[in-house]
């Protein structure tokens, strides 16, 4: 279909939801901001920086320790934010829902409370070469440290995992698979449904990288029946030093803590201690109170805009930027997988992507360039790095334009 001739959403008011936006408003190298790194970091909405702003003017102080009024009002509303994150993803209790620092920490937490419980040298743990180095490096600590096996699953050339190569990986000593739900360079979606059926049919837990899916899809834990998800709250619009892990009861109730300090505790003495229930038993320490509290606020602001609303804008944007960036002399997209979510990652033939980033920043247009934190899938694809544009709920196919006619600027220059 020609670029004219595809639907432009009309009942999505993106004007609107851009205004939410302060950041958007503002210029950078004299042109207006064109922001299209949402994977690495979202923009936030006044939502939550004036939740946030809120907290600490009004409404601050430490919880869960406190009998004064302060105290109470930061705890009901820090539990309150986990309950409405307990709702956006559909578990079952708030005791499944922890707060981390971000995603690298919620798999952290699984690879090493779960893994050194549950795991023996022969054992397998699945990976697949898309993931982020954060969903492989706490599973190589694993493997050095206990004598596990890491396997890791192959990509297709158009992005899409290789489902054959999965199923002869899959053994009967597999005993975790932990993948992504959403590649962050390739946009792939992964077909998770069959890999959580066939991974349960030998026994084995998934944990889930959500990183890249939560603020683009509506995600129901327990429909998925997946055993662990994990996702950071400032790709979701909401604070950085915020994630969360979700795991179910029963697994999370038989992992012993992964940090020690306080809150995570229910008594102490020198001979002993004794753990806190859940989801305490897994927060150590005074935690991130405003950032949880504004995560809270961004899941409601994305609720107020509705998720399927948005990927529906953002499907339309990524139909739009593929044909758009295709018309770019020398230009070759990585990752074509039917589907897939609103990141294009890219190469150009007369320029290094780290001179594209930098060319289309003197535009006002950023984008990242690198090796994207997922060096292995980097040298699958034979490529050293990419440059990457990706999109989220307030860009528009203006901003795709720019972005073009900057790549056009890099032509000009290098080819
Ligand atoms: N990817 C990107 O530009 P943290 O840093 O803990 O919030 O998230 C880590 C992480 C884990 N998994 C996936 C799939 C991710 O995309 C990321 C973060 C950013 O692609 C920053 S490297």
């Amino acid at each position: 279909m020609a670029i004219e001739e595809m639907d432009q959403d009309t009942a999505y008011d993106v004007d609107a939801y851009r205004a939410d936006f302060p950041i958007l408003s503002t210029q950078v190298n004299g042109r207006p901001l064109v922001y299209l790194d949402s994977a690495a970091s979202a923009q936030k909405p006044r939502q939550v920086i004036d939740r946030v702003s809120q907290v600490y003017q009004t409404g601050y102080a430490n919880v869960h320790r406190g009998l004064h009024h302060l105290s109470e009002r930061a705890t009901e509303d820090y539990e309150g934010a986990r309950e409405i994150i307990r709702r956006y993803i559909n578990a079952a209790a708030t005791s499944e829902i922890i707060y981390t620092r971000g995603a690298s920490e919620s798999i952290n937490l699984v690879a090493a409370a779960w893994g050194r419980k549950n795991l023996k040298p022969g054992d397998e743990i699945i990976i697949t070469y898309l993931e982020h180095h954060s969903n492989i490096v706490p599973w190589q600590f694993l493997r050095d440290e206990l004598g596990v096996v890491l396997k890791a699953v192959p990509v297709q050339p158009d992005g899409s995992l290789d489902m054959e190569a999965f199923t002869a990986l899959l053994t009967d000593r597999t005993r975790m698979v932990a993948v992504a739900h959403v590649s962050n360079v390739l946009g792939t979606i992964l077909p998770v449904q069959d890999i959580i059926r066939m991974s349960h049919a030998v026994g084995a837990k998934v944990l889930l990288d959500g990183c890249q899916a939560i603020q683009h899809m509506a995600v129901d834990v327990q429909a998925l029946d997946v055993d662990f998800y994990a996702f950071s709250g400032h790709k979701l619009y909401g604070p950085s030093g915020i994630g969360v892990l979700y795991g179910k009861e029963a697994l999370l109730d038989a992992m012993p803590p992964y940090q020690g300090g306080g809150d995570m505790i229910s008594s102490v003495s020198i001979e002993k201690s004794e753990w806190a229930d859940l989801p305490h038993k897994f927060e150590a320490g005074t935690p991130a109170i405003a950032q949880a509290i504004g995560l809270g606020a961004a899941i409601e602001y994305v609720e107020s805009i509705g998720i399927d609303l948005i990927a529906e804008h953002e499907r339309d944007l990524l139909n739009y930027a593929t044909q758009k960036l295709a018309s770019v002399e020398g230009l070759t997209i990585m990752g074509t997988a039917p589907g897939k979510v609103s990141v294009v990652s890219f190469v150009m033939d007369c320029a290094h992507p780290h001179d594209i980033a930098t060319i289309v920043d003197r535009h006002g247009v950023a984008v990242r360039a690198g090796h994207h934190c997922a060096q292995p899938l980097m040298d699958h694809f034979d490529v050293g790095s990419a440059a990457r544009a990706s999109f989220g709920l307030y860009n528009t196919r203006a901003e795709v334009d720019a972005l073009t006619t900057s790549l056009e600027k890099v032509r000009e220059i290098f080819g």
